[in-house]
């Protein structure tokens, strides 16, 4: 890939690359396999009714929408893009202008950008479950003290009882889906993950690269059961990973953000990396945990993360929270 200026286009995003995406669009309920076909998914959109409008965002130019797609609940997500170094020539030789007003040396148009330099990321989940449907929902949130007791107690049995669905994890592990975006894998069952972009992330410029490893090994549902017998596989997790993403997308560690959850939103143990700088959602101190430091205090206390206190946001409408207030530890 050529580097041709102080923005890079991100690595493997081709001309074809939201037709690519498209065609993998699938339902955790088809249990993985089913591929929605092209042709098939260009429209699926025209049948979609909105119910009502969960959170929108002016600053981030996206919006989140509860509806129906033929007879399923359905959310879908609409996001404007960055406008891309890569594409201003194209974009001021290809466009129409419409001057709205002038005044001494100020003027403002409307720029109709070419159809091909317009694109809206779209994600859609359907069947979309209560969870989805809330996840969206702008809420208030409350920080919670969740002692290794507490852990015990309340949130682990909380957990299990909602065994939320990690399928499209294992359809990751498995490559029966988005096997084409994998960056980069290490097969080892015990010490192995699969490093591959986010879906929030475009992959149209490094500025706000998100990719996520996701671990082989299946049974570490978060930061809490991590002991210093996980050492090998994190340290795999973090060396490889800035390896891969300086080969790919010539980032080095120095501008990387390497973090966990906590909570997560999936319990499959994954690890995050954007690009420092880029505000990702979740990147807060309230909720992420750099993986430097999980390491480290895994080799000064092999049980840090079974004993200690960790403080996290839970919205207003978590069931989690509900079991905090019941326990009188809120
Ligand atoms: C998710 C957290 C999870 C709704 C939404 C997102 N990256 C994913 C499925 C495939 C993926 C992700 C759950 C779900 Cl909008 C419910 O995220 C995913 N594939 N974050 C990738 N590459």
């Amino acid at each position: 890939m050529a580097d041709t200026g102080s923005k890079r286009e991100a690595g493997g995003a081709g001309s074809d690359e939201l037709s690519q995406r498209v065609k993998r669009v699938k339902t955790d309920s088809e249990n993985g396999a089913g591929d929605v076909k092209e042709h098939e998914s260009e429209k699926i959109l025209s049948e979609f009714t909105t119910t009502s409008v969960l959170s929108d965002s002016a600053r981030e130019k996206n919006i989140f929408i509860h509806g129906k797609l033929a007879d399923q609940e359905a959310v879908v997500i609409l996001e404007k893009t960055p406008i891309r170094e890569d594409t201003l020539a194209e974009l001021f030789s290809g466009s129409k202008l419409k001057l709205e007003m002038r005044n001494d040396i100020y003027s403002t148009y409307w720029l109709q950008a070419p159809p091909q330099l317009n694109d809206i990321k779209t994600t859609v989940v359907c069947p979309a479950t209560e969870k989805h449907v809330k996840k969206y929902q702008r809420q208030e949130s409350f920080l919670v003290e969740e002692t290794g007791k507490d852990y015990q107690s309340i949130t682990l049995p909380y957990i299990q009882k909602q065994s939320f669905s990690v399928q499209w994890v294992h359809n990751i592990l498995e490559k029966k889906a988005e096997a084409d975006r994998i960056v980069y894998e290490d097969p080892d069952p015990a010490v192995g993950f699969v490093l591959l972009p986010d879906f929030k992330w475009d992959q149209k410029q490094v500025d706000n690269l998100y990719l996520i490893a996701i671990a082989h090994q299946r049974d570490i549902k978060s930061l809490r059961d991590l002991t210093s017998e996980h050492l090998p596989l994190l340290q795999n997790i973090f060396h490889k990973g800035k390896e891969a993403i300086l080969q790919r997308y010539n980032l080095p560690a120095s501008k990387l953000r390497v973090y966990l959850h906590y909570q997560p939103s999936y319990y499959h143990l994954h690890v995050h990396f954007t690009k420092l700088g880029y505000e990702a959602p979740g990147c807060g101190v309230e909720r992420a945990h750099l993986l430097a430091d999980v390491i480290q205090n895994l080799q000064s206390d092999a049980q840090f993360y079974k004993t200690r206190t960790l403080y996290f946001p839970l919205r207003a409408d978590d069931g989690l929270l509900s079991k905090f207030k019941e326990a009188g530890r809120l």
